[in-house]
């Protein structure tokens, strides 16, 4: 936090009128410790992503829940206008920059922000600057009519890439030309390098923060050069506090997260795709280092153990709420219990098809520890919840105490104020544990209710099959 506080002295000196500066010394940045300090969101790095949640319940929920949980942050979906329809994804198909969307309008927006932000709570906006709409034609849901290419009265035909292959649509995805310049799914792709766009983006970008948003999820990331990026986020005053960068990369592929690190953070799939393989049968002992030297350093990466897309098979492959034997759970209790990146719950709803929108009108509805009316309200499971009072615990402590026995199984501490057990066997596991913990007795922020007694610094129990047990000493009986 010192250095945010340290940045964000000097950056209203730095960019208190972005644009009376000379384009040149906008490009030709390549300092960034600016904006890469402060990828670090601070004591209550917890993000929740309500998908699809409308603005009044997303408020709603941060006074009842969220707040006093000790998340962080919300993420919510896209508030511009947009194509009309009921499936969740036409929020990703931009028809101007009115902040009126499915999930409200722009008052809702800002008393959305000014309630969370009452209950402790920092706002993440969800921010589509690469691409506009793909249908042919239509009208948005300000009421603005449109067609492929013709947003008024944003944007003309002048302001798009025509890269030129078949529909422009991308065909090689190693080329890094074709990934930021033509077209994904079909989706109008902003010619990000000129003035024009740079300009109305970055103003859009300060019509958010001038209503009080934190930070941004910048959608579709990889199909911006960062050069594109760090243009537009210069612009911004004041500075967001936090970004996320939706880079799906594969090793080996030609654009990488790390390039966006400069930025803020970067969403690693690669960790989210691991999570995956190892708690459905590869094995969680290799997970105590758990990183890879081609993804995105630990400080600079957003993880989590699914988001939208990936619980419905896009973008990678991931664990979903349908994952057999508890393995979602574990998972999830594992982000929140290590020390690599900064991680996202997701919490969503569940569908038929994949293209279903939120059920409810996007009211959403949590009661007691789960959700009501189609809605899944994981950041209210109680081992979720528990493990974000864990992490907001433990902080930045080091990884401590590690023991696997077997490839199922692993415990480790963070400090001498946290120890976390997870048993991902088809048998119980009983054992004695070295936990560091202060001697006390404890309650399981897993199960909300077991009392565990710490003597001498060790704790002998038995997990259950598929289970877990966590202690930290925010949380002593
Ligand atoms: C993202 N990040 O880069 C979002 O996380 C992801 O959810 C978005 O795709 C994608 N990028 C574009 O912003 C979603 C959805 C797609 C959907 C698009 C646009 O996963 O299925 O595409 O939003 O709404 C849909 C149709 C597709 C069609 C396209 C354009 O499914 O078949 O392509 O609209 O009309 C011809
Ligand atoms: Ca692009």
């Amino acid at each position: 936090m010192k250095f945010f506080a340290l940045a964000a002295a000097l950056l209203p000196l730095l960019i208190t009128d972005a644009n009376a500066f000379p384009m040149s010394n906008l490009e030709s940045r390549t300092d960034y410790a600016s904006i890469a300090a402060r990828t670090t969101p601070g004591d209550k790095p917890v993000i929740i992503q309500l998908f699809q949640w409308n603005y009044a319940s997303v408020a709603a929920e941060c006074t009842e829940f969220i707040g006093p949980a000790g998340y962080g942050y919300v993420q919510v979906s896209p508030p511009t206008e947009s194509i009309s329809g009921s499936q969740w994804w036409t929020d990703y198909q931009v028809v101007s920059y009115t902040l009126t969307s499915k999930h409200g309008s722009r008052d809702d927006l800002k008393n959305m922000i000014d309630t969370c932000h009452a209950a402790g709570v920092k706002v993440l906006v969800d921010t589509v600057w690469n691409h506009m709409a793909g249908i042919d034609s239509g009208t948005g849901t300000a009421g603005d009519s449109f067609t492929h290419y013709s947003y008024p009265p944003t944007w003309d035909t002048s302001n798009f890439h025509y890269c030129g292959t078949p529909g422009n649509d991308i065909q090689d995805w190693q080329s890094r030309t074709q990934v930021q310049t033509c077209e994904l799914s079909n989706l109008a792709d902003l010619a990000t390098e000129t003035e024009t766009v740079r300009a109305k983006l970055a103003a859009f970008g300060n019509d958010l923060m001038s209503l009080g948003v934190d930070g941004l999820r910048l959608d579709a990331a990889k199909h911006m050069p960062t050069a594109d990026i760090s243009n537009i986020v210069g612009r911004l005053n004041p500075q967001p506090q936090y970004i996320t960068q939706e880079v799906v990369a594969g090793d080996g592929d030609t654009i990488q997260g790390s390039e966006y690190a400069g930025i803020g953070d970067v969403q690693e799939f690669r960790w989210t795709t691991a999570i995956q393989k190892a708690f459905s049968g590869g094995g969680i002992s290799s997970l105590q280092s758990f990183t890879d030297s081609q993804w995105t350093d630990s400080a600079h990466a957003n993880v989590f153990v699914a988001n939208h897309d990936t619980e419905r098979g896009n973008a990678a492959a991931s664990l979903n709420v349908n994952s057999p034997s508890n393995t979602y759970t574990l998972a999830n209790i594992f982000a929140l219990a290590h020390p690599y990146g900064t991680p996202t719950v997701l919490s969503s709803y569940t569908y038929s098809s994949v293209d279903d929108g939120a059920p409810n009108g996007g009211t959403g509805s949590c009661y007691g520890a789960g959700g009501v009316n189609g809605w899944l309200c994981q950041h209210r499971w109680t081992a979720i919840a528990g493990m974000t009072g864990f992490r907001n615990t433990v902080g930045s402590a080091a990884l401590t105490n590690w023991v696997s026995p077997s490839s199922d199984r692993i415990a480790f501490g963070r400090g001498n104020v946290g120890f976390v057990i997870i048993n991902n066997d088809d048998a119980a596991w009983g054992a004695t544990f070295t936990t560091g913990l202060p001697d006390g007795v404890y309650t399981d922020v897993i199960s909300g209710s077991a009392n565990f007694t710490v003597s001498g610094g060790q704790l002998k129990t038995a997990v259950p099959i598929r289970d877990a047990i966590a202690l930290h000493v925010g949380a002593k009986a």
